[in-house]
C-alpha cells in the first residue's frame, strides 16, 4: 500500500487487492507492519493501522535495519514512533525491534509467529 509510482487507477486498483487480501484471507491471525526504523511516522501507514483497527485486524509493527542508526537515535526514533500511536491509540500492539544485517530481533519474532502459529483459527 505504500509508496508506488503508478497512476491513480493504478493504485486505487492495488489499494483493492490489498484490502480485500486483508479482509478475506481467513488463515491470516497477523499482519506484520514493517516500518523502516530511520523514517518518522508517515501518514499513510498510521492511517492503515487506523483501518486495520476499524476492520479488527490484528497486527504488530516490526521496525527494521536498525543497524542503520547509532542506538541512541535508535531509541529516540522508535520513542517517538511509540508515542505518536500512543496519541490515538489507547495501547501499543506487539513491537519487534529488527535488523536482517545483524540478526537482532529474529529470535523474538520467530517465537512470536511460532505462537501465533498454535492458536486456533477463529471461525466465522
Ligand atoms: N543494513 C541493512 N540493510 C537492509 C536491511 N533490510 C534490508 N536491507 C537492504 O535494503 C535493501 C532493500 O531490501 P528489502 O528487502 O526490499 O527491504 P525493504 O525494507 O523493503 O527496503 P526498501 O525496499 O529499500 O524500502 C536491500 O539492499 C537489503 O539488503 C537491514 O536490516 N539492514
Ligand atoms: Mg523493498
Amino acid at each position: 500500500y505504500g509508496y508506488a509510482q503508478r497512476s491513480k487507477e493504478m493504485q486505487r486498483q492495488i489499494k483493492k487487492i490489498i484490502e480485500d487480501y486483508i479482509l478475506e484471507r481467513q488463515q491470516m491471525t497477523c499482519l506484520f507492519i514493517l516500518v523502516d526504523s530511520r523514517h518518522d511516522p508517515q501518514k499513510i501507514d498510521l492511517e492503515f493501522m487506523e483501518w486495520l483497527g476499524e476492520n479488527s485486524v490484528p497486527f504488530a509493527i516490526v521496525f527494521t535495519k536498525l543497524d542503520k542508526l547509532s542506538s541512541a537515535a535508535a531509541k529516540k526514533q522508535t520513542e517517538k514512533y511509540r508515542n505518536t500511536l500512543l496519541e490515538s491509540w489507547e495501547s501499543l500492539p506487539p513491537i519487534f525491534y529488527t535488523s536482517s544485517a545483524d540478526m537482532r530481533g529474529r529470535n523474538e519474532l520467530l517465537d512470536y509467529i511460532e505462537e501465533l502459529n498454535k492458536l486456533p483459527l477463529e471461525c466465522e
